[in-house]
């Protein structure tokens, strides 16, 4: 070879390998999301009983953007099959979606299991399996039977019962053909937010009460029906259980800043995290103590939030098969001056820790107000949580942008194409053994407070339409492409609508 071929031969090689690699491991697997109250509808059909989002979307409908509600939503109660063909039309390796606590226990308790409740998830499952998706069911997503409650809710202690008898109905039902599971849906959302503001149901306002009583009770209930599964079904179905924990990952504003940044990820993550994934259990370093100081300055005369004993420590940790988040975005942090007021999470600030949330200029907006764009964030957020609790099978169980209407939503695959390299670069760079990921969401669906205004679908819907047409976007067809092909490294094109 001559001198001046090899060099460019060299440089040929020198391209084609820094040239990015966009294909995924083997065995990684593509799935899509969707909760109960956001796409089924069918409130009051049969025997269901009412749930906190039923109720408060009926009690009070000025709680939702245009006072819409689920009462309809997707229709997915009758249009089953056309969902389980849109997961196929997608190719997903599996599709998550989450039961209806009240359509399978009507009262809540054990003592009455729903004919009706049980056969339309049956439904849905064999439909899954009969085109070779794995159904990955969520057994809590926000919708607690109204009976429970009345009962207190996840602020009764008894609730780790109740949880844990509903758990092994459903494992019972459903255990022979569903493999993956996860318990709760974002804790953080149904303690944290749900009582600092009673925006959410059950609309109950109890800050830094109320949430501190969920967060050990939630975990408590976790960890109960974990320890079912694992020693009355994992022998014979050889299932993984886990609970889906929301992330924001957050950032020191300016460089002085950082261990701040470090004490709100222990604060947020770390008190729904820590308890089960580190290897000494319990609270995270330090955060008893400040929320035990607040609680006195706010005037109680002991600390709001609960300790362990050593027992439920013990109880609590080590209650995983996986890790598993759900990750939309970013926010900077920065300790709050002399006299400002705090706002309530997630546009909110850390009242706890006496900071004020931020978001880069830089950061695209979204459909949602509280949703701004950092790809970056997710890797680092999955490469804290290794560094944090190990080398653990690491699972994103939910990522998607919010839109307006429209077929075509180029945005939409940017934005998956930019965090899924960021995945790819916690993979191959930093050694993350992330090994699923699941889109939100698979169709347009009741986006909680804000109703029916922002949309997350792969498929759009027609809510106006009596039939809830379901029609696939362009990042359908480019997500699609992305399974098929198990690389980034595809493109799709708006003749393709
Ligand atoms: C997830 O929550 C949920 O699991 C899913 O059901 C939801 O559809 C999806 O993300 C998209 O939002 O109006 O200021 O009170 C993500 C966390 C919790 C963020 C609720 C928005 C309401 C903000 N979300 N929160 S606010």
């Amino acid at each position: 070879m001559s001198w001046s071929r090899a060099l460019v031969f060299s440089a040929l090689i020198a391209v084609s390998c820094s040239a990015e690699d966009l294909s995924f491991p083997p065995g990684f697997k593509f799935g899509a999301a969707t909760a109960a109250y956001q796409i089924e509808g069918a409130w009051n059909v049969s025997d269901k009983g009412e749930n906190i989002w039923d109720r408060f979307v009926h009690e009070d409908p000025t709680r939702i953007r245009n006072q819409e509600n689920g009462d309809v939503a997707c229709d997915s109660y009758n249009q089953v099959e056309r969902d389980i063909e849109i997961a196929a039309e997608l190719g997903l390796d599996y599709y998550r979606f989450s039961l209806s606590w009240s359509r399978i226990l009507p009262t809540g308790f054990p003592n009455k299991i729903s004919e009706d409740g049980t056969s339309y998830y049956n439904k849905l499952i064999d439909g899954l399996l009969a085109k070779g998706i794995q159904p990955f069911i969520t057994l809590y997503h926000w919708d607690l039977p109204q009976s429970l409650q009345d009962l207190g809710g996840w602020t009764n202690p008894l609730i780790a019962d109740w949880f844990s008898d509903y758990a092994r109905v459903v494992f019972t039902l459903f255990g022979d053909r569903v493999k993956m599971w996860l318990t709760l849906n974002e804790p953080i959302v149904i303690c944290d937010l749900s009582y600092n503001s009673a925006r959410l149901a059950p609309g109950v306002y109890s800050p830094h009460v109320g949430s501190y009583i969920c967060n050990k009770n939630v975990l408590l209930a976790h960890a109960k029906a974990w320890r079912i599964y694992d020693e009355e079904f994992k022998p014979k179905y050889h299932g993984k259980v886990s609970l889906a924990n929301q992330l924001i990952w957050f950032e020191g504003k300016t460089e002085a800043d950082a261990e701040l940044a470090e004490l709100t990820i222990q604060n947020m993550a770390g008190r729904y995290s820590h308890p089960i994934y580190s290897k000494e259990g319990g609270w995270p370093p330090g955060i008893e103590k400040i929320l035990e100081e607040n609680s006195l300055k706010r005037g109680f005369p002991r600390s709001m939030f609960p300790s362990f004993t050593q027992e439920e420590k013990e109880f609590i940790r080590g209650t995983y098969d996986f890790y598993a988040m759900n990750h939309y975005t970013s926010r900077y942090i920065r300790p709050a001056k002399e006299g400002e007021t705090f706002r309530i999470w997630p546009l909110g600030d850390a009242e706890d820790l006496n900071a004020k949330i931020e978001v880069h200029p830089d950061w695209p907006t979204t459909a949602s107000m509280w949703f701004f764009v950092n790809p970056e964030g997710i890797r680092k957020q999955l490469v804290w949580l290794k560094e944090n609790y190990g080398d653990l099978e690491f699972m994103i169980t939910e990522n998607g942008l919010a839109t307006f209407d429209g077929l075509d939503d180029t945005n939409r695959v940017e934005y998956y194409r930019e965090y899924l390299k960021q995945v790819l670069v916690a993979i191959k760079e930093y050694g993350v053994n992330v090994t699923h990921y699941t889109a939100w969401t698979l169709i347009d669906n009741f986006e909680w407070v804000d109703g029916y205004h922002s949309k997350f679908g792969l498929y759009e819907i027609d809510f106006s339409d009596p039939k809830r047409t379901r029609t696939p976007r362009l990042s359908a067809h480019w997500y699609k492409k992305v399974i098929k092909a198990h690389s980034l490294d595809v493109t799709a094109t708006k003749d393709e609508l």
